[in-house]
């Protein structure tokens, strides 16, 4: 699915800014389209559930409605009129007037409506959009509803996040073509110093295609004409890790009369990916991941888009060394993704599949210790949903450079009987959807190399592994012992590369010991060092993310003190003493 831009042929108009918001606590109560009078008015971009103070807000399980009024550009007369949602979080609904234009389920991907026939240009019309945040366990994420002693609905969920919702992404109105570029697949690859730039376009009608390539001084490398092609381009300057290159890819459609509809410009980085024995290659390269697990989570927003946030974490992530991140646990904005291709830093792109694993939110969360996959909880139905999340994951970020790796689920309960029927065709539909990225999920503690029963479908071990936390709290020395046992154990039998996906230690800054004292500054700084010395003794070793990139919110519960703390910067971004252990080792390694 394209991002909407402005070009020579198409308009967009962001729709960011305050909407009137209400909450709905009786569905079948009058009209949803019908003017929102509560009163209150919440911002777009952000979750709603900090803004405002009543906690029957904040903790709402159900539907919400934002509404404002739009008036459509006066020059968009004849043009083709859409609106975009970059993110309804967990399902929305779109109204334009009275009118139900688009439905859709999944709350980290964008989706859109051509409301041409029901707009008039240099009108107003009223834009309505409902959205709901429940999670069942035929929902990715997964979750459940309880009804508390007192008759409230209260969300239950199984993952270490809070359940963030509403309209966290931008809303646009764009227009565009009758004749346009649909859609484009960009592959890239190296021939010697020529690069070669796979593109297959399709058009929303018949008509030609004509492609081009420009180099960053606007010099033409390459042009082609017709929808299917590769474009060689002599002299390529690699899309490289540390040193992004990106080219403008521009298509055209043209008219039976050569008459140019449409023009879509993509920016492109030549790479290529691969997986060799126990290696991971860029562009040919052994590549070793640092970095984190990172959340869409700051303070008042939530999990709502913010450029000055952006800017800061990739600065923190330069400053600390950091070349690589994981979408942990869901996609993000596309924003993000267009700066990791913009300024070099490598991603490991998450569907939102997390907290398929009943036996652990049971023994850790405290409730009922219930099978994964049954047809009552993890089921056929949950395995469609989570069939199109990976659809609409790659659909959305395949033309990334930066994208080098799938991650269809993070921590599922991959021990369990049920795990491989469940994701034997998911491996698969990833492989089919894109055959040049790795494919991985992400592996938690209980399903060791003894007892999982899926890595074998996978590319790369991506583990999540907390010795010294969960495990053997306090003693590293015991940690150290056990955690080179098993990652021996993983490199002898699968002999795949090894990414530790997530390690790390709650740390509440300005606690300090003179001991091996969890929740100390110095405990984590001790963790980490210890689980690098392992790391640098496992040949199969291709990266490390820490556990977390800084403190994040989640649901309330004995485990967490205002949210989960592992952070290596706290929740506002300043650095714990682990950053600087951090920064000392990244901005050495491999010199
Ligand atoms: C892992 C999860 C992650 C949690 C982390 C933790 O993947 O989402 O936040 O552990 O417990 O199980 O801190």
């Amino acid at each position: 699915m394209l991002k909407p831009q402005s070009s020579a042929t198409r308009e967009l108009l962001n729709l960011d800014g305050l909407w009137r918001f209400a909450v709905e606590n009786d569905e079948t109560a009058g009209s949803w389209t019908a003017r929102v009078e509560s009163g209150l008015e919440a911002p777009v971009p952000a979750s709603y559930n900090d803004l405002f103070t009543d906690p029957a807000i904040r903790d709402h399980v159900g539907w919400v409605r934002y509404q404002r009024e739009v008036r459509v550009p006066r020059g968009w007369a004849g043009e083709r009129v859409f609106v975009r949602v970059d993110a309804a979080t967990h399902e929305g609904r779109v109204y334009v007037g009275d009118v139900l234009v688009a439905e859709h389920v999944g709350g980290y991907t964008p989706f859109e409506a051509d409301i041409t026939e029901l707009v008039t240009a240099g009108e107003v019309l009223r834009l309505t959009i409902a959205v709901n945040n429940v999670l069942t366990n035929e929902t990715i994420p997964p979750g459940s509803i309880e009804v508390t002693a007192d008759g409230r609905r209260q969300q239950r969920y199984l993952h270490d996040f809070y359940n963030y919702a509403g309209l966290a992404r931008s809303v646009w109105l764009y227009s565009a073509p009758a004749l346009r570029v649909g859609d484009v697949t960009i592959t890239t690859d190296v021939d010697g110093s020529t690069g070669l730039i796979g593109f297959d376009v399709s058009t929303t009608e018949a008509g030609q295609v004509r492609v081009s390539v420009r180099d960053t001084t606007g010099r033409v490398v390459g042009q082609a004409d017709g929808a299917q092609g590769t474009l060689r381009v002599e002299d390529v300057t690699l899309w490289q890790p540390g040193a992004a290159y990106l080219y403008d890819f521009t298509i055209e459609t043209l008219d039976d009369a050569g008459a140019v509809t449409d023009e879509y410009v993509l920016p492109v980085g030549v790479r290529t990916v691969e997986v060799r024995g126990m290696q991971f290659l860029i562009n040919g390269a052994p590549f070793y991941f640092t970095g984190f697990g990172k959340h869409e989570d700051t303070a008042v927003r939530g999990k709502g888009h913010d450029n000055a946030y952006l800017v800061h974490d990739f600065q923190l992530l330069d400053w600390i060394g950091a070349n690589s991140f994981r979408t942990s646990h869901y996609p993000y904005a596309e924003e993000v993704m267009e700066f990791a291709d913009r300024h070099g830093i490598v991603v490991i792109d998450e569907t939102a599949a997390v907290g398929l694993n009943l036996a652990m939110a049971g023994g850790i969360f405290g409730g009922v210790v219930k099978p994964t996959f049954s047809p009552e909880t993890i089921n056929d139905r949950t395995q469609a949903v989570h069939a199109q999340a990976i659809r609409e994951l790659v659909a959305r970020d395949k033309n990334h450079p930066s994208v080098v790796m799938w991650s269809i689920a993070n921590e599922p309960g991959s021990s369990e009987a049920g795990a491989r029927e469940y994701f034997e065709p998911l491996a698969a539909l990833t492989r089919e959807l894109d055959p040049t990225r790795p494919v991985a999920f992400v592996n938690v503690m209980f399903a060791t190399f003894e007892t999982d029963l899926i890595s074998d479908l996978f590319d790369v071990m991506c583990l999540n592994r907390y010795y010294g936390w969960y495990a053997d709290t306090g003693d590293l020395a015991s940690a150290e012992v056990h955690l080179e046992t098993e990652l021996r154990g993983w490199q002898e039998k699968y002999g795949k590369p090894i990414i530790m996906t997530e390690y790390g230690a709650d740390t509440q800054p300005g606690l300090h010991s003179i001991f091996d004292q969890p929740w100390t500054e110095e405990y984590q700084s001790a963790y980490l060092e210890m689980n690098h010395r392992v790391f640098d003794r496992i040949e199969a070793f291709v990266g490390e993310q820490v556990w977390n990139f800084a403190d994040f919110q989640t649901s309330v519960g004995i485990f967490r003190v205002d949210g989960n703390k592992k952070g290596v910067f706290t929740r506002d971004r300043k650095p714990k003493a682990a950053a600087h252990a951090l920064r000392a080792r990244w901005t050495t390694l491999g010199k």
